[in-house]
Order: structure tokens, then C-alpha cells, then sequence
């Protein structure tokens, strides 16, 4: 795109914000080959979507996302909407000739993802699936440490993803409550995550075992609502999603694996945490400590045995340098504006883009499987996608 990418984005709310502080903040502090051009911010409310523009510096807003995937001024599609969404705008948009962002998880379910893969690779389009944990400098750092075996073969590894904002019974309901939108609740929405993390870090999970349970199961109903936010309306409304998914996993490489995920673990507001144990050592991640990789390694002397905490804010590790000095910091928002440089420099370079279609697929496989698993009461195997 010789007068850079022009992109449309679909969704102004939560992700809206950090995909819109993406675009505008990527060019400042790395150089993508082909700068964003924010040529349009879809969303349904023309009042708020307007406002929106101009707030956050959209050259102009849409409010049917028909008509924006059909712009011949749009380069790239972001999707930023909810699941139940993603499948149709991603097709459009590929059939479009577009190139596809789409928000986690991929789609509702395994068909839906293949079809949005069908359609992408058909196109000859661009596709990428932001789980951006990936793009945490500690987490890109482990993923470099592992490769360069400094924990050994992969023993087993605990995935955990604990929030705490539906502990509440009068949290009132939202569209991350209702199967229709959202599929299911902290099972994909938060087990999308840790599924992507593992399949980074670990590899392929081969068959899983689970259970999920519904808790509060009516909630006041919807007045407002806005990322984990909201305010309530009159009445009530059945929850029709999972609080809380917990399975366990034989990983292809051999190696065992659990995964728990809920919404109701008080006093864990974003605690997304991997330990992957190796036979020479072991990794360990917390998203609310996100800047820090905890390492060990059994060939440390004897008097230097125990875990080193190393802070992924230097010139050497992913990403990093591009920011500030040593021992600045990095945030929840630095890990989009990494993702959406990935992209570009993607598109800019005809390249494989990670994770892709493909890998945000083979991630709904993984839900897919633990859910027939709690049917049939036993192990079930997780679907290749290809
Ligand atoms: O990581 C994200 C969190 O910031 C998740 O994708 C969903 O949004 C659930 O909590 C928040």
C-alpha cells in the first residue's frame, strides 16, 4: 500500500478503544513499512460512532459494516465486535478483497471458522486473530527460551485465567453473558487466551476432559454496558454461559496440561498466569506482573538454585525496545500496538501472519472438544484443522 493501509474498524466500544489507541500510536514508536491510514470507525449508534471519530481520529464513521468492507478505500477490516458477529463481517470483508482482523475468540464455532478460513485463503487475503497476550514482551521471551531449550523437554504446564468482575449476583447482564453473542462465558472468552498461549508455548493439545458450571444463574437485567462495565435495567434476564471452565489436556508432544478459567475468582481482576515445568527447568508468566518472566533452571550451581525473576523491558527482549528505557514498563495496550505492527508489516511484506485464521480456529477446535467432553462424560479428541 504505497500511501499506507487504510483501515476500517468495526466496534467502538473496549476493543474499539484499544484497536483505535493501536493504529494511532503504532507509527510513533515503530515504523511500519505501510503507516495506518484510520479512514472509517463502524458502529450502529450514529450518534456515539460520530463522536468516536472524532474523538479518537477516524477520517469518517459507517454505521453498517456492509457498507464499510465494501469501501474501495478500505485496505484492511478490524472486527471488534462480538463473536456472534465475526464470521459474516470477516467473509464479507475477505470476499471484499480485504485484508481481516478479527478479535478473540475467532468465531462461535469450529464451521464458522472454517468457513472464515476458507474465505481468507480463497481471497488471498491477510488474517490475523488478536490474542495478544502472545505479544507481551515476557511472553514473546519465553516463547525465544523455550525454543532455545533452556527449560528442556516440556513436562507438563497449568494454565489459569481468573477475573473477578461477575462475582457480584446484581452484576447485571451483558452481551459476554448471553450464548447468542458470545458462545459461551469465561470458557472462550477467557479460555481462548490460555488455549492460544498453550499452543505458543507448548504445542498442540491432542484430548481433553472438562467441566464448566453456571453459578449466579439470573442477573439483573441490561440498561447500559461497555467492556466489563455495566448498569442495570428492569427485571432480570437468565444467564445462558458458563462463570467457570476448568479441563485437563494430553498435549501431541506428550506432555499433560490443565486450564481453568472463570469470572467469579474474587480479588483476581485479570490474572492470566502459565508455569510450563521442563526437564531442565521451568517458565513462569502472570499478566497482572506482566513485565516479569519468572525462570528456573536445574543447571544453575547448586548455591544459585531458585527462581530467576527477569524484567522483559530491555533493548534485547520482543518488542521492548521500541518503548522506553530499561525498567519503564509496559501495559495491556503496548501488547495491541505490537500486534497491529505485525500486521502491517504482514500485509506490507506478503507474509504468514500469527497467530492466522487457521490458528484461531484450531483454538475453537480445543473449546469444541472440552465441550463434548462434559457431554459425554469422558475424553474427548480436539479436531485438527489444517
Ligand atoms: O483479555 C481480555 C480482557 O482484557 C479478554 O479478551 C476479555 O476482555 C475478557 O476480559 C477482558
Amino acid at each position: 500500500m504505497p500511501d499506507g493501509t487504510n483501515v476500517g474498524l468495526i466496534g467502538y466500544k473496549f476493543m474499539g478503544k484499544a484497536h483505535s489507541h493501536a493504529f494511532r500510536t503504532v507509527d510513533k514508536f515503530f515504523d511500519p513499512t505501510s503507516k495506518p491510514v484510520m479512514k472509517a470507525i463502524c458502529g450502529r449508534d450514529e450518534q456515539a460512532v460520530s463522536e468516536f471519530a472524532e474523538r479518537w481520529g477516524w477520517e469518517s464513521y459507517e454505521t453498517s459494516w456492509q457498507t464499510l468492507v465494501s469501501r474501495d478505500d478500505i485496505d484492511l477490516v478490524d472486527i471488534g465486535t462480538p463473536g456472534s458477529t465475526h464470521a459474516e463481517m470477516a467473509i464479507a470483508a475477505a470476499q471484499a478483497g480485504k485484508h481481516v482482523f478479527c478479535e478473540k475468540p475467532m468465531a462461535m464455532n469450529l464451521a464458522e471458522c472454517r468457513a472464515m478460513l476458507e474465505a481468507a485463503r480463497a481471497a488471498g487475503v491477510k488474517h490475523m486473530v488478536n490474542h495478544n497476550y502472545r505479544r507481551v514482551p515476557a511472553v514473546s521471551l519465553a516463547k525465544r527460551m523455550i525454543e532455545a531449550d533452556e527449560i528442556g523437554e516440556i513436562r507438563h504446564a497449568r494454565f489459569t485465567y481468573l477475573q473477578d468482575w461477575l462475582t457480584n449476583p446484581e452484576f447485571p447482564m451483558n452481551w459476554r453473558l448471553r450464548k447468542e453473542s458470545a458462545g459461551s462465558g469465561a470458557h472462550g472468552d477467557l479460555g481462548s487466551h490460555m488455549i492460544d498461549l498453550a499452543h505458543f508455548l507448548v504445542g498442540d493439545l491432542d484430548s481433553v476432559v472438562g467441566q464448566k458450571k453456571t453459578y449466579i444463574t439470573e442477573r439483573p437485567a441490561e440498561g447500559t454496558s461497555s467492556g466489563l462495565t455495566a448498569t442495570a435495567g428492569e427485571g432480570t434476564e437468565q444467564v445462558t454461559v458458563d462463570d467457570h471452565s476448568m479441563w485437563l489436556t494430553k498435549f501431541a508432544n506428550g506432555a499433560l496440561g490443565s486450564f481453568e478459567a472463570t469470572r467469579l475468582a474474587a480479588g483476581r481482576r485479570n490474572f492470566n498466569r502459565f508455569e510450563i515445568n521442563g526437564s531442565k527447568g521451568s517458565l513462569v508468566w502472570c499478566f497482572e506482573d506482566m513485565n516479569w518472566l519468572e525462570f528456573y533452571s536445574t543447571e544453575s550451581p547448586a548455591h544459585e538454585q531458585g527462581f530467576r525473576r527477569i524484567l522483559a523491558t530491555e533493548e534485547c527482549h520482543p518488542y521492548a525496545g521500541n518503548w522506553w528505557p530499561p525498567g519503564h514498563l509496559l501495559g495491556y495496550d503496548h501488547t495491541f500496538v505490537h500486534a497491529v505492527y505485525d500486521l502491517l508489516e504482514d500485509i506490507a511484506h506478503d507474509r504468514p501472519c500469527w497467530p492466522d485464521f487457521r490458528d484461531g480456529a484450531q483454538v475453537v477446535a480445543v473449546l469444541e472438544a472440552v465441550n463434548r467432553s462434559i457431554d459425554s462424560g469422558s475424553w474427548a479428541d480436539v479436531e485438527r484443522v489444517e
